[in-house]
C-alpha cells in the first residue's frame, strides 16, 4: 500500500499504513497520531532562533521566528530517501523579516512515523546570526494536542546523556532531574544545552515521552553531521508544557542569500514506549551509515586489574593464562598506562622496554586482536606533543589552552584539548592511526572523545564541534585503514554515529556496588562503579547494533580485591551478557577461581542479539529479554535498588502463549511449567533472576546447561529424538568446555541431564537414564 495524499484548501494529509500526518496551511500546523487517533501529537510548528548565539554554557541568545504560512507546496509520491522509499511534501514558508524556511516530510507506507527537515534561508539584505533550529516546537494553544495514553500521572520522559559516561534515565515529570556541577560540567553534558532542572528536562540526540508499557512519542535527530541536538520538555507533574527538537548551529553567520538546514528529525509513534529508543537508533544507524560488525566481540582489557601501572609482563602473564584455559576470546587490548605521557602514544613508559611492536605481535601469535586505548584528543601540558605543536591546542576565547578535564590518575592531571580543524591535527590523528596499525594494533579504544567536540575558539571557526569531532575521527581512521575496529569511550553519543564499530555506552564498572562519594562529588551517577554501569546498559540497550556494538564496561570476576559479593557478581555478568554486545574480561585471569572463570566461559561467545526491555518503572528499565529463532526466549530481571521487589513473570506479554517450560538459569532447575504468569516471590537487592522460557511444543530441547548462559539457546547445532527417552545431540561451543545439560524430552522421563566435555564441538547420545557419550566422561 502507497501513502495517500490529500489535498484540500487549507491542509494537505498524508496517510499510511501507521501514522497519518496532517499539515495545516495558514497558519502553519503539523500533526501526526496513529490511524485511531489515540497517540499523537497535534498543532507542531518550526521556529529558529536568530539573531543570537549558541551559548557554551546554555541558554541560547537570539529571537525565536516561527514560520506560519505556507507559501508553496511540492508533492513527490515515491522518492528515495535515507530511510528508504516514501512520499515527501516540500513547503516553502514565509517568516516575518527578510527570513524564509523550506520543510520536507517524508514518509513511508509502513512507517512509524516520518522524517522531518528545516532549512532557514536569508531573504533579506543583511547577515543574520542562527542560534539554533527547531523542527518541531509543540506548545499548548489554539489546536494544539498531545495524545498520549494511559495515566498522566505515570508519564516519562527519557533523558539520554552526551556521552558514554552520561547517565540516561526515564525521568517522571515533575521531579528534580541530578545535573553535573560545574567543574565537571564540560565532561558529561553538550556544550550548548540548556541546563536541565525541575520543570525543564533536557534529552539529548533523542527521547521518548509516554507511559511505561504504553504507546508514546519516538523522538531523535536521525543525522549527526553537523549540530550537535537534543529535545527540551517543559513540564510539571502530569503535565507537558512544550516539547522542543532544537540542533545548535555552533553560531552560523547566515549571510544574505545564504540557507541553513537542520539535521534530519524522526517523529514517531512508539507501542510499547519502551520500543522508542530502539525506533529512533535504527533509522538514526542507516541514516548514518553505522558500521556495525555482524558479529559481536569479546576480550581481555588491562584498565580495572592494573590501571595506569600495566607493565608489558602483565599482559603476556595473561596471554600465557589465556592459552593455558582455551578461553576463547577475540581481543586481548592494553588500556592506558603503556604510554609516556597523554598525546605522546608513540614513545612508550618503562613498563614497556621493548616498546609496543613485539607485544602486538605476541598477542597476535597467540590468535588475537591486538588492541590498545588513546585518547585521540587529550595532550598532558607536558607532553611532546603539546610542547612542540602548541598551535594543535583548542583555545578558549582568550587564546588559552582550553582545560578539557583533570584525571586524578594522569600526573599533573590536567588534559588539553586539540582543535581537529588544524590541519596539522587532522594530519597528525590520521599519522597517529597508521603508526598503532603498523604496530600491529588493529582494535582501538578511543577514549576521552568528548574533548573532540567541545565549544572553543577553532583554528577554522566555521566547522562547528560536532564537525571538528568528525573530522578527527575519521583521519584516525583513514590512517588505521581498512578492517580497524574502532571502540568509542567518553564519546558525544549523538556526534559518533556512523563512526565506531563499538561504544561505550555507560559508566565505568568497578569492583564496587555503588559509588555514592563520587556520585555527589560530580552530580551525577557517574562514579567507577557496578550499578552506574548496569543503570546505562538497561537504558541504552536498545542501541545495540543498530548504532554500533553496545559496550557494557567490563564484566570483573575477581574474588580478592573486589567488594563485589557473589550475587552483585552474577548480577553484572548476567547483565552484560543478556546485554549482546562485547564481553570484555579485566581480571588477573590466573587469580580467578574455577567458578570465576567458569562464569566468564558462560558469558562467551556473546549472545549477539538486541534485548527488548521490560516497561521502564524506575529509573531505568530492570529487564531484558532476548529472543532467539527457536521461539525461546531469556528473561532477565534485575534489583539495581535497595529494597526487595516482587517478581512476576507476565509470559503472555512477552509473547509467550501455551504451556511453556521455564529453567531458572543461577539454580540450575527446572521450575514448574507456566502458562500465561509466572509468581517468583521476591528479589533481594543486588540481585538479578535469569529463566530460559521455552514453548512446550512437543519436541526434544535442551532447556538448561552450565556451559552458556545461553541455557541451550546457543550451544546446540541439532537435536533429534531417537524414541521414547532417547536423543542424538551435537553441541558447539568455541573453547574448552565442561559442563552439564538438560534435555528436555516431551514425555516421561520429562528430563534428563548429562555431563560433557569438550573443544569446540561434540556429538553424543542421551538415553533414558544413560549417556553414551563419546568424551568419555561418566554419566549420573
Ligand atoms: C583509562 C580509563 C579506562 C576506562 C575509561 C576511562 O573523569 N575522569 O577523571 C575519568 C577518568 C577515567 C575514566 C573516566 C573518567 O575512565 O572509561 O575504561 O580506559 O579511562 O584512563
Amino acid at each position: 500500500m502507497a501513502v495517500t495524499v490529500k489535498r484540500e484548501d487549507s491542509s494537505v494529509s498524508l496517510v499510511g499504513e501507521r501514522v497519518r500526518v496532517r499539515l495545516e496551511l495558514a497558519p502553519l500546523r503539523l500533526s501526526l497520531s496513529d490511524p485511531s487517533g489515540e497517540v499523537g501529537v497535534w498543532g507542531a510548528r518550526v521556529a529558529a532562533l536568530v539573531d543570537g548565539k549558541p551559548h557554551a554554557d546554555g541558554k541560547p541568545s537570539g529571537t525565536r521566528v516561527v514560520a506560519n504560512l505556507v507559501r508553496d507546496l511540492v508533492f513527490e509520491d515515491d522518492v528515495e530517501t535515507p530511510l528508504g522509499r516514501a512520499a515527501r511534501v516540500r513547503a516553502r514558508l514565509a517568516v516575518a523579516d527578510g527570513l524564509e524556511m523550506g520543510i520536507a516530510i517524508e514518509l513511508g507506507s509502513d512507517w512509524p512515523g516520518i522524517s522531518l527537515a528545516l532549512e532557514l534561508r536569508n531573504t533579506g539584505g543583511r547577515a543574520r546570526d542562527v542560534a539554533a533550529l527547531e523542527p518541531f516546537l509543540w506548545e499548548p494553544g489554539a489546536g494544539a494536542r498531545l495524545a498520549l495514553p494511559g495515566d498522566a500521572g505515570a508519564l516519562r520522559f527519557l533523558a539520554l546523556g552526551h556521552q558514554s559516561w552520561s547517565p540516561a534515565r526515564w525521568l517522571r515529570l515533575g521531579e528534580r532531574p541530578r545535573l553535573p556541577r560545574r567543574v565537571v560540567r564540560r565532561i558529561f553534558t553538550s556544550p550548548f544545552v540548556p541546563r536541565a532542572k525541575r520543570g525543564r528536562f533536557v534529552s539529548e540526540s533523542a527521547t521518548a515521552l509516554g507511559q511505561p508499557g504504553r504507546a508514546g512519542l519516538a523522538l531523535g535527530f536521525t543525522s549527526h553531521s553537523r549540530f550537535l541536538s537534543w529535545i527540551e520538555l517543559a513540564n510539571e507533574p502530569g503535565r507537558v508544557h512544550a516539547l522542543c527538537a532544537r540542533c545548535a548551529t555552533d553560531g552560523e553567520s547566515l549571510a544574505p542569500g545564504g540557507s541553513l538546514a537542520s539535521e534530519r528529525l524522526w517523529l514517531g509513534i512508539s507501542a510499547p514506549l519502551e520500543e522508542a529508543l530502539g525506533q529512533w537508533a535504527e533509522r538514526a544507524g542507516r541514516e548514518m551509515g553505522a558500521p556495525v560488525p555482524a558479529r559481536s566481540l569479546s576480550g581481555w582489557c588491562s584498565w580495572y586489574r592494573f590501571g595506569t601501572r600495566v607493565q608489558a609482563e602483565d599482559v603476556r602473564r595473561n596471554l600465557r593464562t589465556l592459552r593455558r584455559l582455551g578461553a576463547p576470546l577475540d581481543v586481548v587490548q592494553i588500556d592506558d598506562g603503556f604510554q609516556s605521557a597523554i598525546g605522546d602514544w608513540l614513545a612508550p613508559a618503562p613498563g614497556f622496554p621493548e616498546g609496543l611492536a613485539p607485544l602486538a605481535r605476541e598477542i597476535r601469535a597467540e590468535g588475537f586482536r591486538a588492541g590498545i586505548w588513546l585518547a585521540p584528543f587529550l595532550a598532558a601540558p607536558r607532553s611532546r606533543l603539546a610542547q612542540v605543536h602548541p598551535e594543535f591546542l583548542l583555545r578558549d576565547a582568550r587564546g588559552k589552552p582550553l582545560t578539557a578535564l583533570w584525571n586524578p590518575d594522569w600526573p599533573g592531571g590536567r588534559a588539553f584539548a586539540l582543535d581537529a580543524t588544524h590541519p596539522g591535527v587532522e594530519a597528525w590523528l590520521e599519522s597517529l592511526g597508521r603508526e598503532v596499525r603498523a604496530l600491529g594494533f588493529d582494535y582501538l579504544k578511543l577514549d576521552f572523545l568528548f574533548a573532540g567536540a567541545l565549544p572553543g575558539a577553532r583554528h577554522d571557526p566555521r566547522v562547528s564541534a560536532a564537525a571538528a569531532y568528525r573530522r578527527g575521527v575519521a583521519a584516525l581512521r583513514r590512517g588505521a585503514g581498512p578492517g580497524i575496529f574502532l571502540l568509542g569511550c567518553g564519546a558525544p553519543l549523538g556526534a559518533s554515529i556512523g563512526l565506531f564499530e563499538g561504544m561505550r555506552i555507560g559508566p565505568d564498572v568497578a569492583a564496587r556496588w555503588a559509588s555514592p562519594s563520587f556520585d555527589r562529588l560530580v552530580g551525577v551517577e557517574s562514579g567507577a562503579s557496578a550499578r552506574n554501569a548496569l543503570a546505562n546498559v538497561f537504558a541504552r540497550a536498545p542501541l545495540h547494533q543498530r548504532l554500533w556494538l553496545n559496550d557494557p564496561d567490563c564484566v570483573l570476576l575477581r574474588e580478592q580485591r573486589s567488594k563485589l559479593s557473589d550475587t552483585e557478581v552474577r548480577t553484572l555478568a548476567a547483565s552484560i551478557a543478556l546485554a549482546g554486545g562485547l564481553v570484555v574480561v579485566s581480571d588477573e585471569l590466573a587469580e580467578l577461581s574455577p567458578e570465576r572463570l567458569a562464569w566468564l566461559l558462560r558469558m562467551l561467545p556473546s549472545l549477539g542479539r538486541t534485548p527488548t526491555v521490560g516497561p521502564a518503572r524506575g529509573g531505568v528499565p530492570d529487564e531484558l529479554i532476548t529472543r532467539f529463532d527457536d521461539g525461546s526466549a531469556l528473561w532477565l530481571r534485575a534489583n539495581l535498588g535497595e529494597k526487595p521487589e516482587r517478581l512476576d513473570l507476565d509470559l503472555r506479554a512477552l509473547g509467550l502463549r501455551g504451556p511453556t517450560r521455564v529453567w531458572d538459569v543461577f539454580a540450575e532447575r527446572e521450575l514448574e511449567r507456566a502458562s500465561d504468569a509466572l509468581s517468583l516471590g521476591s528479589l533481594a537487592p543486588h540481585a538479578a533472576r535469569l529463566l530460559r522460557l521455552i514453548p512446550d511444543d512437543g519436541t526434544a530441547r535442551v532447556i538448561g546447561s552450565t556451559l552458556h548462559l545461553a541455557s541451550g539457546a546457543l550451544e546446540v547445532e541439532s537435536v533429534a529424538l531417537e524414541g521414547p527417552g532417547a536423543a542424538r545431540l551435537k553441541l558447539r561451543l568455541p573453547g574448552r568446555r565442561s559442563g552439564e545439560i538438560a534435555l528436555a524430552l516431551p514425555s516421561a522421563p520429562r528430563l534428563v541431564r548429562a555431563h560433557v566435555a569438550f573443544d569446540e564441538a561434540l556429538e553424543l547420545r542421551v538415553q533414558l537414564g544413560g549417556v553414551v557419550n563419546p568424551s568419555g566422561i561418566p554419566d549420573r
